[in-house]
This record gives C-alpha cells, sequence and structure tokens, in this order.
C-alpha cells in the first residue's frame, strides 16, 4: 500500500507551481536495494575510515587492499536491483519542465531503474579509469583482469598507468561538468528534494543551501535528522522506498489537471 504524504495546502500549491525540480540523492535511497550506506548502523566504513581507503593515498599506499574493497562492493551492487525509491525518481522527468537527478552514489540504480539522465558527482563503480591518461573500461573487466592474490600491484593500462575504479576520492576535485551544472540547477530550481544523505560530504552537501538561497521549496527524505533538515520546508522522516512512491502520487494529483 503506498503510503499518502499530504501536502499542507500552501506546499502543495507551491510544488503544484514549481517548474525547476532537483533531486540530490545518497547511499541512503540504495539502502533499500540492500547496499550498506556510509555512515548508519553497519555502514561500510564501520569497520573502515574513509581515509584509510577512498582516497588515493591509499591507492598508492595499498593498492590491492583498495582494489579489493572495490571489487567486493562492485559485486554487490552489480547484483542489487533498483527499489521503489529509484523506480519513482524515473518518473520526475515528466513532472517537471525542467528536472535534474544528482546522485552521489556509484551504484547506477538510477539509470538501471530508468532515469534517463543521472549527473553522478561521485563517479561510477561500473567503470575503471586509468589514472594517467583517463581511458575507461568495464569495472568488470578489470576485476577478471585482477592478477593473482600476491599480486600488489594492480594492473597497468597500456600507458603504463594504474587502473582505478572510476570513482572521486576524498581529497580529488569532482568532475568539473558534474559539479557546475548541479550547483547551476541548485541555484535556480524551485523544488529541491534531499533523499537519503547525510549531506556530510562537500560540495555535494552544499546544494542544499544553494537551492535554499534560491527561495526553493526544500524536502528532505531521511529516517534521520541531518544538519541541513532546519532548512526543510518538509520532512518524510522514513524509508526512501516509502518516502518518495508516495511524495511522487502526492506531486502527480496536484499537478494533474482538474
Ligand atoms: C573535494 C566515492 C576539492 C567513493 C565519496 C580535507 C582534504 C580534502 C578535502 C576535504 C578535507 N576535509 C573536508 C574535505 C572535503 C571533503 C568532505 O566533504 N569531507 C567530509 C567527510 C567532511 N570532500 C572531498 O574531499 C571532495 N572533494 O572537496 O575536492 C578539494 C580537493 C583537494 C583538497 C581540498 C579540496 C570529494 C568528496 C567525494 C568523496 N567520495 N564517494 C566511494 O563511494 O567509495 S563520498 C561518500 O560519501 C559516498 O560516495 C557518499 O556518496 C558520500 C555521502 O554519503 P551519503 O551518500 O550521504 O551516505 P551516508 O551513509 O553518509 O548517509 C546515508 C543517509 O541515508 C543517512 O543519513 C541515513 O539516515 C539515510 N538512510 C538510511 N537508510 C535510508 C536512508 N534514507 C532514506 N531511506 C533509507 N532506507
Ligand atoms: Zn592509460
Amino acid at each position: 500500500m503506498t503510503e499518502i504524504v499530504a501536502l499542507a495546502p500552501r506546499l502543495a500549491r507551491r510544488v503544484a507551481a514549481a517548474r525547476r525540480a532537483v533531486v540530490l540523492t545518497g547511499a541512503g535511497v540504495s539502502e533499500e536495494s540492500g547496499l550498506g550506506t556510509f555512515r548508519g548502523p553497519g555502514g561500510l566504513w564501520e569497520e573502515f575510515r574513509p581515509e584509510e581507503l577512498a582516497t588515493p593515498e591509499a591507492f598508492a599506499r595499498r593498492p590491492r587492499r583498495v582494489r579489493d574493497w572495490y571489487a567486493a562492493r562492485h559485486r554487490t551492487m552489480a547484483a542489487a536491483a533498483p527499489n521503489a525509491a529509484h523506480r519513482a525518481l524515473a518518473r520526475w522527468p515528466a513532472l517537471f519542465p525542467s528536472f535534474l537527478l544528482v546522485t552521489q552514489n556509484i551504484d547506477q540504480l538510477h539509470q538501471r531503474a530508468g532515469s534517463p539522465e543521472v549527473v553522478e558527482l561521485h563517479g561510477t563503480l561500473m567503470a575503471a579509469r586509468c589514472g594517467s591518461c583517463g581511458a575507461r573500461r568495464p569495472m568488470a573487466e578489470l576485476i577478471l583482469a585482477g592478477g593473482t592474490i600476491e599480486d600488489e600491484r594492480p594492473p597497468r593500462c597500456s600507458c603504463g598507468g594504474l587502473w582505478r575504479p572510476d570513482v572521486v576520492w576524498f581529497g580529488e576535485e569532482l568532475p568539473g561538468e558534474a559539479i557546475d551544472r548541479a550547483q547551476r540547477a541548485a541555484a535556480s530550481c524551485d523544488l529541491f528534494v534531499s533523499a537519503g544523505t547525510s549531506a556530510t560530504v562537500f560540495p555535494a552537501a552544499g546544494l542544499i543551501a544553494l537551492a535554499r538561497q534560491a527561495g526553493a521549496v526544500i524536502i528532505e527524505v531521511n529516517p534521520e535528522a541531518t544538519a541541513f533538515s532546519d532548512l526543510a520546508d518538509l520532512r518524510l522522516p522514513g524509508a526512501a522506498g516509502t518516502h518518495l512512491p508516495a511524495l511522487t502520487a502526492a506531486i502527480e494529483a496536484c499537478r494533474s489537471p482538474g
């Protein structure tokens, strides 16, 4: 049974009038697909600290350990299926004249749920990249080419560079085109939804304040409060797989003519 989100009349009017919507997602929207979050209980980083593994220094120091961590995450991501949250957001391009889906996730579950266009701020684990020449290849291929377990040296590109996951590590710049596009959209939107993110990693989390400064309606979908919860006009305190389909139905209802 789809839970109903009852939008207060004033909010419903603003949502009905919205023309430029932006949604920012984090690990929480993939949690119901069986993928761990980073900072929640049992999160990916409970046993590891981000500095240990998701940094260029960690990869330089212990390439095999970093590569094995990503190979394990790749296996679970490739086996995961999109959930109701991903499927609901795939309906949003039809709801607004202008819509941008921005994700911090690297699992490509939005694309697999049918979202036609996704801005991936932190890259994707479905691809590997040469750290020197920027060549790309499917991550699955790289894992298969992995080499012996004793081999600490990760596979090298024909140019001599090291193959690595095509993700953005801490201390690395985000892809310029991705973050510029996301910041421009957040700074000019009239509806911004933050779903399944602890809003602790920048510059991604900064998008929420940009939307607020633009005067957008801010909706947060998260069972926990975050540092940005007080900016939200509406907090939906629960799972994205429940609240996003309900919010989508509520928006479809208040935008359909008649
Ligand atoms: C940058 C890819 C410029 C890899 C990730 C020192 C040196 C350098 C930079 C910094 C520094 N100190 C601070 C910084 C900035 C740093 C940063 O923000 N650090 C934080 C920790 C303070 N940022 C950077 O380094 C960025 N680059 O700034 O470049 C620069 C360059 C050089 C020098 C200076 C500056 C790069 C950041 C990108 C890092 N890469 N991922 C990988 O995935 O392995 S970030 C990582 O965290 C994940 O990708 C994830 O996307 C991201 C955010 O996490 P969330 O998605 O929010 O997940 P989380 O678990 O935290 O939260 C889940 C939420 O879901 C929870 O709130 C939970 O309640 C909720 N939830 C749970 N279940 C559900 C749910 N919600 C809904 N439904 C459910 N069912
Ligand atoms: Zn190369």
